[in-house]
């Protein structure tokens, strides 16, 4: 399996790692250090360095409760950065926005990958990453992060967060994107609770067959707080397992904040997963 992302291709034999590069000043665990292009650069080296195969530039703190910067602060925030980053380095680059201006500009600029939180839901943002010959991940998300967490409720979590997944993969190929291009992501954080949580992972085989590649993003986030009891700054070790079970459970990209510790942790899930599929 290989995911097509414009001029490159990343080869998907196994699963790989998407490094988070937040550069806003409020991020979700790592406070935003990395607004300044030069040591956001610096820390995309190391993460390639460490085995990453993307990294995932965002502009928009998208954790629980955060609003939205303004289109002007989110294209200053993230177009210096994906420049830099493709001046450089030879790794995909993802960049996690949902509007069509900063779509087309970050395109312009040298990402590789779209990864939309709202599914590429915003008027134009799927007409924008098909014109750029973008690949897309489109992720599951219930309401808005500002009030996403606040109550949220399903009748059967999974089939509801699949056939939404579905639905716009459909989508997307009416965009004219191929299928290829596309990848999933049920959007664990994402107005779901504790129970969610767990009936999502429980599930995730069934993820694999919606016809591109699964994503799944747990690092650092409520999940392995609910599971573990600790705070942010103390959910490696429970991220790194989840992302080892995820992988072995057939996720081809996870997105971590530790990248060595997870790309290790995936291979061990990894390693297991063939082992299961051969006897
Ligand atoms: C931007 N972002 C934050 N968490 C994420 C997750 O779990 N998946 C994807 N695709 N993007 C995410």
């Amino acid at each position: 399996m290989a995911l097509r992302c414009r001029s490159r291709t990343l080869p998907l034999a196994g699963p790989v790692v998407m490094g988070v590069l937040n550069v806003t000043p409020d991020s979700f665990s790592d406070g935003g250090h990395y607004s300044d292009p030069a040591i956001a650069l610096a820390a995309a080296r190391r993460m390639v360095a460490e085995g990453t195969a993307i990294i995932d530039v965002g502009g928009e703190s998208t954790r629980p409760g955060s609003v939205p910067p303004t289109l002007d602060e989110e294209l200053r925030r993230v177009v210096p950065v994906v420049r830099a980053i493709a001046s450089e380095l030879d790794v995909t680059i993802s960049v996690d926005t949902s509007r069509p201006e900063v779509i087309g500009a970050v395109l312009a600029a040298g990402a590789h990958l779209i990864n939309d939180v709202r599914g590429l839901l915003l008027p134009g943002a799927l007409a924008a990453a098909a014109a750029g010959g973008a690949a897309v991940c489109v992720m599951h998300m219930r309401g808005e992060p500002a009030t996403m967490q606040l109550a949220p409720a399903y009748g059967d979590v999974v089939a509801e967060v699949c056939d939404w997944l579905a639905a716009r993969v459909a989508a997307c190929r009416a965009a004219g994107i191929g299928a290829d291009s596309i990848v999933v992501d049920p959007g664990f954080g994402f107005g779901k609770n504790a129970a969610h949580h767990l009936a999502l992972f429980g599930a995730l085989e069934r993820f694999t067959t919606l016809g591109g590649p699964l994503m799944v993003g747990v690092s650092r986030k409520s999940m392995v707080g609910q599971l573990t009891g600790r705070a942010v700054n103390e959910r490696l070790a429970g991220s790194v397992a989840l992302a080892a079970l995820a992988a072995e459970r057939g996720a081809m990209i996870l997105r971590a904040h530790d990248v060595a510790a997870t790309v290790d942790a995936v291979r061990v899930g990894a390693a297991l997963r063939r082992r299961g599929e051969t006897g």
